[in-house]
Formats: C-alpha cells, sequence, structure tokens
C-alpha cells in the first residue's frame, strides 16, 4: 500500500521529531491528543489532529481502538508509535496490522519473541549471541536454584521472566541469601507483571551499559555502532553518548555482529536497539532488545549522519535503507542530556506547573528536541522529560565543552528541572575520565544533589524576575489618565510589531 499519510500515536518530543521526518520524507502527519494536550507544539506541528480523550494516559494514549479509528477516520495508512505508550505491545501491533494499516516498527512477532526474557535468552543463545551465564528456564524449587548458583559462583541475580526495568531483582551474594530473595523476588513479579517466574543469571559486577543500533530493511540488517548509556539512576537514563569511550574498533564489530543476529534470529525489520552490559574485562552479554526507536536514538544520528526516523519511514513504504553499504565509521562525538522536570535539590522528584518563560539553546553543533515552549503546562499525566539536548563536537572533550555551553544557554522558569545537575556531571573529573559504569551515580551522592552552577543561578533569577513582571503586566487593566506608553517599553512595541510576542 502507498503511504501518503502516518498517524503518530504519541505525544510532546517524540511526536513533533517523527512529524519533522514525515514532513522531510514527503508524508503528511496526524498528531493525537488528550485534553491535556490541545495547544502542544507537536500537534500544532501536524497536518491534521485527533482529539483522543481526558488527560491520563490510560483513557488516552494507551486505547488501541481509539488510535486505530484515528488512522481510519484521518485517512491515514500507517502508525508510528514512537516510544513508550504503545510502542512495545505486541497486540497494538498486530491490531493496527490486521486494520490493514501499517505499523512503523517491528513485526508484532518480534515484538513478542523479545518480551519473554526466558525465551529472548534461549534465542539468543542459539543464534549464538553471548547471553549471561544463567538458567534457560524460570526456576521455582529453591533446591534446583541452590545448586545452579553454586555452579555459577556467587554474587548471581535473581530476575523476573516477565522482567524489565530492574523490578523483580534481587542481587544474592551468598548462599543463606537465596531463597528469601526468590520468594521475594517472584512476589514483587508478580505483583508488577502478574507472573511470579525468576531465574537466575551471574551477577556482572559494575558493568557499563551499552547498546547497539541496528536497521533492517528485509533486505539488509546493519549496526550503526553502540550509545554508552551507563549515566543512569534507578533505570532512568540521564545522558547518553556516542560512540563509548570503552568500544574500540574491533569491539564494536564484534558487539555489532552479535546484534545483528540477534535481530536476524527474530526476524526484525525496521530500527531496534539491543542492549548489552560490558564488563570491565572487555566481555559482553546480551540483555534484551528494545524493539522501538529510542529517546537517545539523535546521538547516534549525528556520528553516523543517518536519520533513523526517516529510515523507519522508508522500510514501512517497502523502500531499501538509504544507507550504503560497506563500513560505517563514526564521525566525532555525540552526546545528550535529558533535560526532566525533575528537582535535584529536592531527591529528583517531579516538579509541577506553568513554563513562564523557556530559551533553548542553539549554535554550531546543537541541536534540541523538545516538545514544550514558554507557557505550556507541566503536569503529573505523563513522562517527565520535557526535551533532549543534544551536541555534537570532534572530540568527546569537545562535546562535553559545547555541551556546557549548551546548558549554560537554557533558561527553563516555572518547573525546576535537573539542568543543575548536567553542569555538575559535565564537571566532575571521573566522567570527564569516561570511569562510568551502571553504578556510577550511586556511588556519588555529590553529583546527584550537589550546588547548583552560579552563572545559570543568576540567569534564572533574573529571567524568573522578567517572567513575574510579564506576567503581572499581562493581567493589570490600563490605569486610568496613566498614557499606555508609560506601561510598555520600546522593546516591547519592537516586538509586537515584529509580531514575536
Ligand atoms: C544485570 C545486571 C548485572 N548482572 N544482569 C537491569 C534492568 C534489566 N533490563 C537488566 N538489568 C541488569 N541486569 C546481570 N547478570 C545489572 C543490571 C542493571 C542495569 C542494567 C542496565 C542499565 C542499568 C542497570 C542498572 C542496574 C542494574
Amino acid at each position: 500500500m502507498t503511504i501518503q499519510r502516518v498517524l503518530v500515536a504519541n505525544r510532546g518530543e517524540i511526536a513533533l521529531r517523527i512529524i519533522r521526518a514525515c514532513h522531510e520524507e514527503g508524508l503528511e502527519a496526524v498528531a493525537v491528543y488528550s485534553d491535556a494536550d490541545r495547544s502542544a507544539p507537536y500537534v500544532r506541528a501536524a497536518d491534521l489532529a485527533v482529539h483522543l480523550g481526558p488527560a491520563p494516559a490510560a483513557q488516552s494514549y494507551l486505547v488501541i481502538d481509539k488510535l486505530v479509528a484515528a488512522a481510519r477516520s484521518s485517512g491515514a495508512q500507517a502508525i508510528h508509535p514512537g516510544f513508550g505508550f504503545l510502542s512495545e505491545r505486541a497486540p497494538f501491533a498486530r491490531a493496527v496490522e490486521e486494520a490493514g494499516l501499517v505499523f512503523v516498527g517491528p513485526p508484532a512477532s518480534a515484538i513478542e519473541a523479545m518480551g519473554d526474557k526466558t525465551e529472548a535468552r534461549r534465542r539468543m543463545e542459539a543464534a549464538g549471541v553471548p547471553v549471561v551465564p544463567g538458567a534457560m528456564a524460570a526456576v521455582s524449587d529453591p533446591a534446583v536454584a541452590a545448586s545452579l548458583a553454586d555452579s555459577l559462583g556467587y554474587p548471581v541475580l535473581v530476575k523476573a521472566a516477565a522482567g524489565g526495568g530492574g523490578k523483580g531483582m534481587r542481587v544474592v551474594r551468598e548462599a543463606a541469601d537465596l531463597a528469601p530473595a526468590l520468594v521475594s523476588a517472584a512476589s514483587e513479579a508478580q505483583k508488577a507483571f502478574g507472573d511470579p517466574a525468576v531465574y537466575l543469571e551471574k551477577f556482572i559486577e559494575r558493568p557499563r551499559h551499552v547498546e547497539i543500533q541496528i536497521l533492517a530493511d528485509g533486505r539488509r540488517t546493519i549496526h550503526l555502532g553502540e550509545r554508552e548509556c551507563s549515566v543512569q539512576r534507578r533505570h532512568q537514563k540521564l545522558l547518553e553518548e556516542a560512540p563509548s569511550v570503552a568500544v574500540t574498533p574491533a569491539l564494536r564489530e564484534r558487539m555489532g555482529a552479535a546484534a545483528v543476529a540477534a535481530a536476524k534470529a527474530v526476524g526484525y525489520r525496521s530500527a531496534g536497539t539491543c542492549e548489552f552490559l560490558l564488563a570491565a574485562d572487555g566481555s559482553f552479554y546480551f540483555l534484551e532488545m528494545n524493539t522501538r526507536i529510542q529517546v537517545e536514538h539523535p546521538v547516534t544520528e549525528l556520528v553516523y549522519g543517518v536519520d533513523l526516523v526517516r529510515e523507519q519511514l522508508r522500510i514501512a513504504r517497502g523502500l531499501e535503507m538509504s544507507v550504503a553499504d560497506g563500513p560505517l565509521v563514526p564521525r566525532g562525538w555525540a552526546i545528550e542530556c535529558r533535560i526532566t522536570s525533575e528537582d535535584p535539590a529536592n531527591g529528583f522528584l517531579p516538579s509541577t506547573g506553568r513554563i513562564a518563560f523557556l530559551r533553548a539553546p542553539a549554535g554550531p553543533g546543537v541541536r534540541w528536541d523538545s516538545g514544550v515552549e514558554t507557557g505550556d503546562e507541566v503536569t503529573l499525566y505523563y513522562d517527565s522529560m520535557l526535551a533532549k539536548l543534544i551536541v555534537h563536537g570532534a572530540s568527546r572533550a569537545a562535546a562535553i565543552g559545547r555541551m556546557e555551553r549548551a546548558l549554560r544557554e537554557l533558561v527553563v522558569v516555572g518547573v525546576a528541572t535537573n539542568q543543575p545537575f548536567h553542569l555538575r556531571l559535565l564537571a566532575d573529573q571521573a566522567f570527564r575520565e569516561g570511569a562510568i559504569d551502571i553504578q556510577f551515580l550511586e556511588r556519588r551522592p555529590d553529583l546527584v544533589a550537589g550546588a547548583p552552577d552560579p552563572v545559570v543561578l543568576e540567569r534564572l533569577a533574573i529571567a524568573a524576575a522578567l517572567a513575574e513582571d510579564e506576567r503581572r503586566r499581562a493581567q493589570k487593566p490600563a490605569i486610568s489618565g496613566e498614557p499606555a506608553a508609560r506601561r510598555t517599553s520600546a522593546w516591547r512595541d519592537q516586538a509586537r510589531r515584529e509580531g514575536l510576542r
């Protein structure tokens, strides 16, 4: 079927990112929105928009029937799921396919195959992809678990079979702690996934989280190198980079070949990512495959010069990917900072309110992928990520310097953000040396909650005062007898004339 119009089944930053790719690809884009997103930037960027329902995602962005109906009524031939929401739900991909629409993503069968962790482990093992030593099936008998743990050697990790996100995981350092860990992990897994099955793996100490980007068009399956995602807190990534300081060209080829084998083993198509643990000794282990476009995809785009979302759209249209055949080499260095409305000074608690003023960073080597603008309301209905600040530089040091400059340009008034955290991190000696692993931030409470950058503090204070002044002037009725000119300024008049307000 020829695709002319794509429904974007998402919101915020990623919806706008996908709409832009549609337009560059010569396609029309249909936005969907909840009550909370009526006037969001991504809705205005789309060619058409369909209202879904109330703000809670369970009544809007997560309702499969509403999304399929919206595609039908708006004349879209394809649905791009973005990330989060329904992006990795096989029943959604299947419903889209069964409605005669194109799912801009992998086949439902590939989502399913990677969804069950123990099944994925077995299939990866069979395909020659290294997995962490451990059980290939769920274990319930404590005696069986104990002998397995003995043969693996402690520490071991109890994991939920239905797993993901670290729920139902327990590190066990000695035999005496195994039985209670099995019980508590199983009960947590039951609560989180409705499935108490758990299994065992060797626990890898202080690994890096390195993931490989895949593209598959039904003819070729290729990799686009790695992203280093070790800087995370409670399974939420905060900063990602490409390439990784820990990956040599030879290791990149070995990890890339493993990821390509993993994708082929499940009949993968579209863009996808294989997550690996990379141990200090250079050994690596497949963890899981993310069967969607990921938040951090831009760092790969910048070092490989590829538009991954456009490639997804090409593949969905039945075209070959536009990436040339032959070896790909990353150029320079890219870093992404996730800008969230979370206050590091307040335990990273989500901060809500109206964005009274927003100034986005710009200039050489800077990309600002945002879903919000001045005047927008930040609520608790959705994820707290407001924007992604991505920079490219000739080297890692250049990218870090550029990110520091860009972060200092960023002004957000009205909600607290993690901007001060990112500036502390970028200034940190260990981070600058690339000495990071998945436990890095656990060891560094000083980075998680430290003193904000004085330059940023001063700019924020000034911007906050100006925004407040602006708000009051806008609300106050004219004072009778006083000439209008007295209540305004030459700058304001200029802005009005230029239509900047
Ligand atoms: C591990 C591990 C160490 N050893 N498996 C966490 C979420 C789930 N997807 C897999 N996870 C881990 N599995 C073994 N055998 C450490 C983690 C882990 C982790 C992995 C990737 C990114 C962040 C993480 C944070 C804590 C633990």
